[in-house]
């Protein structure tokens, strides 16, 4: 009797044990699993809607145009160093779900390198362009900076390809001028002679500039609608230039050394 007895408690114990080991096993993976629901995601308002001449489009809250980038396809940002300083990204809060009065895209987070977190739209990375200065500016379309395509976005974050171009201007450049007309220059390259002055004159009512690549020689600042800019050209050469708010600007002075002076340059 005894000994039943004495069996019978060590198979109570043995049950109690694997009831206890349940139990804290139980418990572990129960704690495991809300971890992550525990983590407070918060919304934060960072997107509005934004009136230009392309329409209706997303813009931060501080009404700056919102691009996305062609060559970020695979929903993260490709675009760092000179790029993020060109196009700055818009960033939320870490745990943060963006959101947007009137936006009806779908909005996410992408995290960057640097472990900010950035916005998307519809899984493409949100953009801001340098080249903006007021809101309603949309400089940064259609630019092809950093080696693809940049697009504004409709409320739905579909791409708005369209290109505004400005009221043609009937007349044509003189010799030796260079019209800086519908977001380029005309003509985009142009062959002189060395000792000889070229003049851009500057027919859009955005704001361009004349500025080498090579960040000598031609240094214009910005020229807003009828503002011209010169420079007489002393040493034979192609000069490369662009334009600082639209890199995509680009144009080349050919200059010949085969001038009759001769004995210009410095
Ligand atoms: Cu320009």
């Amino acid at each position: 009797m005894k000994i039943k007895t004495t069996g019978f408690l060590i198979v109570l114990g043995a049950i109690a044990l694997a009831l206890l080991i349940l139990f804290v096993v139980i418990e572990v993976s129960n704690r495991d699993v809300p971890v992550d629901e525990e983590k407070n995601i918060t919304t934060q308002n960072v997107i509005k809607v934004g009136n230009t001449n392309l329409g209706s489009i997303m813009t931060g809250l501080n009404g700056m145009s919102l691009y996305i980038f062609r060559a970020d396809t695979s929903g993260e940002s490709t675009c760092y160093g000179t790029c993020a300083e060109f196009w700055p990204p818009l960033l939320v809060d870490e745990d943060s779900q963006p959101v947007g009065d009137g936006i009806t895209a779908t909005l996410g987070v992408t995290e960057r390198t640097d472990n900010t977190y950035q916005v998307t739209a519809n899984g493409m990375p949100l953009y801001f362009y340098a080249g903006d200065s007021v809101p309603g500016d949309t400089n940064g379309q259609g630019s092809t900076g950093a080696g693809a395509l940049w697009y504004v976005l409709s409320l739905s974050g579909t791409e708005i390809t369209a290109i505004i171009t400005e009221t043609p201007v009937n007349e044509t450049p003189a010799e030796n001028e260079v019209f800086i007309i519908n977001f380029s220059y005309m003509p985009s390259t142009i062959t002189i002679d060395r000792g000889e002055t070229i003049i851009w004159i500057n027919k859009d009512s955005d704001e361009h500039s004349v500025t080498s690549d090579s960040g000598r020689e031609l240094n214009s600042s910005f020229l807003s609608k009828n503002e011209s800019y010169s420079h007489t050209f002393n040493r034979a050469g192609t000069y490369s230039y662009h334009c600082t708010p639209h890199l995509y600007m680009k144009g080349t002075v050919i200059v010949k050394s085969t001038s009759s002076g001769g004995s210009g340059g410095y």
